[in-house]
């Protein structure tokens, strides 16, 4: 790659903001570019509630070919990197795939390289790259690319050749970014002044926690009139809480103030996803705890907003920090991950206050 022009050109001064850190979330999250939004992330935040839906076939046909290749890389959206290159990025991604990451995480993520109508974000020539770190893993460095002019995301794979350097920080540890809704999130500010239509971006993302690189494509059409686009202030956490596919199942009368529904959310083959909704009931409680026991032989892989435990076919979750405390009659919900191996009927739930 030649960045000789680049270079030249002013850089923009990164204005990180020092902020306290937020508590660490859990060593299995990641994170990901969310604005403008990575191929999967923004493919998750389209149609993470209602990946099933047809109309995407139409309306976001790249997304869903990505959807029916392997919905793992949307539920997954913050786990697109490879680990152990030692900084080799170009050595180890082939021209071409470099939108998975070089076929990271066994394939799952190849449907990213497919060469199409991805939607794009509308930015201006000048606005701030988002980068949402769940598991506050901090940068030994992050480099912002984008596509040369001339260079169609619609008709061409994209190459090494394909990018130019349009900014990067050096090492920037978690407490020097900003608290997120999950993690921390840092906003770097690019700006491509003259440039027009279509184009990506392409960020790498050392985390400092160990050799875990992190590579997103973005798309983008420069359409701006000069304003920044919003970030969302909240980006939202992994995975969805999304309304459920299927109606709930009638909450059973909790033992001890208060009750639990299941409801499934997705479900594809070998997985699937389900929400709970714990209520309390005609008085406040401080704590909760769910236990799930499934029919089929189905295990729970992950649980988000709430901690689970779990011995043969029944997992038992217990509330987070943050939601165990509910008022009479208020619900919180968490969410789950699990695998199947075909029949995925509902499992037997209860809830007791702790
Ligand atoms: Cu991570």
């Amino acid at each position: 790659m030649r960045f000789a022009r680049l270079l030249a050109a002013p850089l923009i001064a990164l204005a990180a903001v020092i902020v306290v850190l937020l508590p660490t979330t859990p060593a299995s999250a990641h994170g990901s570019v969310v604005n403008p939004a990575s191929r999967n992330y923004g493919c998750w935040d389209r149609w993470g509630s209602r990946f099933q839906d047809p109309a995407m076939a139409t309306e976001d046909p790249m997304c869903w070919q990505a959807w029916q290749a392997n919905p793992n890389a949307m539920w997954n959206w913050n786990g697109l990197y490879r680990e152990g290159l030692a900084g080799n990025h170009q050595a180890n991604i082939p021209d071409g795939q470099l939108c998975s990451g070089g076929h990271a995480e066994g394939g799952r993520y190849n449907a990213m390289d497919t060469v199409g109508n991805w939607k794009p974000a509308t930015v201006s020539t000048s606005f701030a790259l988002r980068l949402q770190d769940q598991a506050s893993h901090g940068a030994d460095y992050i480099r912002v690319y984008v596509t040369r002019p001339g260079y169609d995301p619609t008709t061409q794979p994209l190459r090494w050749s394909d990018l130019q350097l349009v900014n990067q920080i050096g090492y920037t540890p978690a407490s020097q970014w900003q608290p997120a809704s999950q993690g921390v999130q840092i906003d770097i500010p690019v700006s491509v002044p003259g440039r027009t239509g279509r184009a990506m971006f392409y960020t790498i993302w050392q985390a400092s926690h160990m050799d875990q690189s992190y590579y997103f494509c973005s798309d983008v059409n420069f359409g701006g009139t000069g304003n920044p686009t919003n970030p969302p202030t909240n980006p939202p956490t992994n995975p969805p809480t999304s309304p459920p596919a299927t109606p709930p199942t009638t909450p059973p009368t909790g033992p001890g103030g208060c009750t639990a529904s299941y409801a499934l959310v997705g479900n594809w083959t070998g997985g699937f996803q389900a929400d709970v909704r714990v209520t309390a009931g005609s008085s406040p409680i401080t704590g909760w705890l769910v236990t799930l026991t499934y029919p089929n032989g189905q295990q729970v892989a992950q649980v988000w907003n709430g901690t689970a435990t779990t011995s043969g076919s029944t997992t038992t979750i217990r509330n987070a920090t943050y939601n165990g405390a509910l008022a009479a009659g208020a619900s919180t919900t968490f969410g789950l991950l699990g695998s199947t191996q075909g029949t995925n009927s509902a499992p037997t739930v209860t809830c007791a206050t702790t």
